[in-house]
C-alpha cells in the first residue's frame, strides 16, 4: 500500500480523498493555487504545495508543477479526484514515467472512453446495448443520409472528441441533417480541435441512468447499483438518487449482469460509471466514465462501501475488498449539489461566508470544505457542499431531506439550497416521475 498520496485537485473532493487516505494510514499531500490558500483541504493535509496562480491552467492543470510537487514530496501516487486532469491520459503516462501510481485506470482505457467512437465500439462488442445509430464515425452526407433512413428521425449528431453534452445537434428530417452536421462540426472543431461526428437515434424523453463499478484489474468485477441521474441542468448534475425510482429489481439486475460482464471482457481496473439512457424499459450506453464520481456518496449510502478506499486498494494493485455477494443495497440515498450560485438565475455568487451551519443527525452527510468566514474563490466550480441523506425507504429519505435542507444555513453568499427546496416538494418529483427534460421545464415555469 501507498505511504503517502498527492491529491491533485481542491474542494470537497480532496477533503474526501484526505479522509479516505486518513483511515487507511497514508499521508496526504495538498496541492493548491495561491486563491486557494487557506482551503480545508490544504489545512487537513500532512503537507501541502503551492503549484500556481488561480487560474486552472496555471495550477490544478499544471502537469510540471503537479509532477514537481509529488517528487520533491516524496508521494508514491497521485489521486486526480474528478474534473481537472482525472481524465487526461497523458497525465497517467506522465505521471508513471516518473515512478508514480496514477490512481486511475491505465491511459489505454481513459483514451478509449474519452474517443466516444471508439468507446462506443468497444463497450457494443463487450456486451452493452448500445443506442441504434452509426457504426463508428459519420463519413460523408450520403452516408449520413443512408444511415438516418434506416434508424429514422429524429436523429442526434455527437462529436466523437465530445461528451458531457458538448457539441450535439439534432436534425429532425432529411431537410436539415446536412446543415446540421456541418454546424456540429465547425462546434466540435472550435471547442475540441477535431470534428469526427457520430449519429444516434434521438431518445425524447429517457432518464439518465448510470451503474457505479469497481474493477481490480484481476478478475473481480463488483457493481455497487445505479444512480438516477436524470434532473440536470445546461448538462450539470443538480440532484442525484440511488436507487432510481424507475428500476424494478428484474432491469436492475440485468443492468448489474450486463454491466459487470461488459468491464470484465475491457480488462478494465478502477472505479467506473457505465452512463446509460433508460427509456420504455430499455438501457442505451451513451458514455462511460473513468473518474471517481461527484455523486458517488449515493451509492456508499446504499451499500456502505468506502468507494474512494477501493479505488486506492485497487490501484495499489491490492484485490478488492468484497465479492457481488457482500454488496447489498439498503434503504434509499439523494444527493443535493449546493452550488455558490442565485437559485433563480444561477448566476455565479462566489465571495465571504458569514455564517456556516451544518445540517446533522441520523442518515445525514455533508461533504464540504466550506468554513465559517471562508471567501468563495471566483475561479471555480460553483460546488460548495454536497448534502447526501439516506433513509430505510425513498419516504423516509425525502422526509429526512425535507428537514436536512431546513437546518442548513450558509449567508454571505446565496446558494442553490432555495432550489433544492423547491424541488423536494414537487408532486412530480415526490412520485419519482421525471426524465432529463424535466428540471429544464421546472426551472423555466413560474416558481
Ligand atoms: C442523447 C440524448 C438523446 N438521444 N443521445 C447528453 C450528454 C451526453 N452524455 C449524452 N447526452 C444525451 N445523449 C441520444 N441518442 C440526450 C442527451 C441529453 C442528456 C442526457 C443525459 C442527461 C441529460 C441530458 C440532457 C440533454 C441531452
Amino acid at each position: 500500500m501507498f505511504d503517502k498520496v498527492l491529491i491533485a485537485n481542491r474542494g470537497e473532493i480532496a477533503l474526501r480523498i484526505h479522509r479516505a487516505c486518513r483511515e487507511m494510514g497514508i499521508s496526504t499531500v495538498a496541492v493548491h493555487s495561491t486563491a486557494d490558500e487557506n482551503a480545508m483541504h490544504v489545512r487537513l493535509a500532512d503537507e501541502s504545495v503551492c503549484i500556481g496562480p488561480p487560474s486552472p491552467a496555471d495550477s490544478y492543470l499544471n502537469i510540471p508543477a503537479i509532477v514537481s510537487a509529488a517528487m520533491i514530496t516524496g508521494a508514491d501516487a497521485i489521486h486526480p479526484g474528478y474534473g481537472f486532469l482525472s481524465e487526461n491520459a497523458q497525465f497517467a503516462e506522465i505521471v508513471e514515467a516518473h515512478g508514480i501510481t496514477f490512481i486511475g485506470p491505465s491511459p489505454d482505457h481513459i483514451r478509449m472512453m474519452g474517443d466516444k467512437v471508439a468507446a462506443k465500439k468497444a463497450v457494443k462488442a463487450a456486451g452493452l446495448p448500445v443506442v441504434p445509430g452509426s457504426e463508428g464515425a459519420v463519413e460523408d452526407i450520403g452516408d449520413a443520409l443512408k444511415i438516418a433512413e434506416e434508424i429514422g428521425y429524429p436523429v442526434l449528431i455527437k462529436a466523437s472528441a465530445g461528451g458531457g453534452g458538448r457539441g450535439m445537434k439534432v436534425a429532425e428530417s432529411a431537410d436539415t441533417l446536412e446543415e446540421m452536421i456541418t454546424l456540429a462540426k465547425r462546434e466540435s472543431k472550435a471547442a475540441f480541435g477535431n470534428d469526427e461526428m457520430y449519429m444516434e437515434k434521438y431518445l425524447a424523453n429517457p432518464r439518465h441512468i448510470e451503474l457505479q463499478v469497481v474493477a481490480d484489474g484481476h478478475g473481480n468485477v463488483v457493481h455497487l447499483g445505479e444512480r438516477d441521474c436524470s434532473l440536470q441542468r445546461n448538462h450539470q448534475k443538480v440532484l442525484e438518487e440511488a436507487p432510481s425510482p424507475a428500476l424494478n429489481a428484474e432491469e436492475r439486475a440485468r443492468l448489474g449482469r450486463v454491466g459487470t460482464e461488459a468491464i470484465r471482457n475491457l480488462g478494465y481496473r478502477n472505479v467506473g460509471t457505465i452512463e446509460f439512457l433508460y427509456e420504455n424499459g430499455e438501457f442505451y450506453f451513451i458514455e462511460m466514465n473513468t473518474r471517481l464520481q461527484v455523486e458517488h456518496p449515493v451509492t456508499e449510502m446504499v451499500t456502505g462501501i468506502d468507494i474512494v478506499r477501493e479505488m486506492i486498494r485497487v490501484a495499489s494493485g491490492a484485490p478488492l475488498s468484497l465479492t457481488q455477494e457482500d454488496v447489498e443495497l439498503q434503504g434509499h440515498a439523494i444527493e443535493c449539489r449546493i452550488n455558490a450560485e442565485n437559485p433563480v438565475t444561477f448566476a455565479p455568487s462566489p465571495g465571504k461566508l458569514v455564517d456556516y451551519h451544518p445540517p446533522g443527525g441520523l442518515g445525514v452527510r455533508v461533504d464540504s470544505g466550506i468554513y465559517s468566514g471562508y471567501s468563495v474563490p471566483p475561479n471555480y466550480d460553483s460546488l460548495i457542499a454536497k448534502l447526501i441523506v439516506h433513509g430505510g425507504s425513498r419516504n423516509e429519505c425525502l422526509m429526512r431531506l425535507r428537514r436536512a435542507l431546513e437546518e442548513f444555513v450558509i449567508t454571505g453568499i446565496q446558494t442553490t439550497i432555495p432550489l433544492h427546496q423547491e424541488l423536494v416538494a414537487q408532486q412530480d418529483f415526490i412520485n419519482g416521475d421525471y426524465d432529463i427534460r424535466w428540471l429544464e421545464a421546472f426551472v423555466a415555469g413560474d416558481r
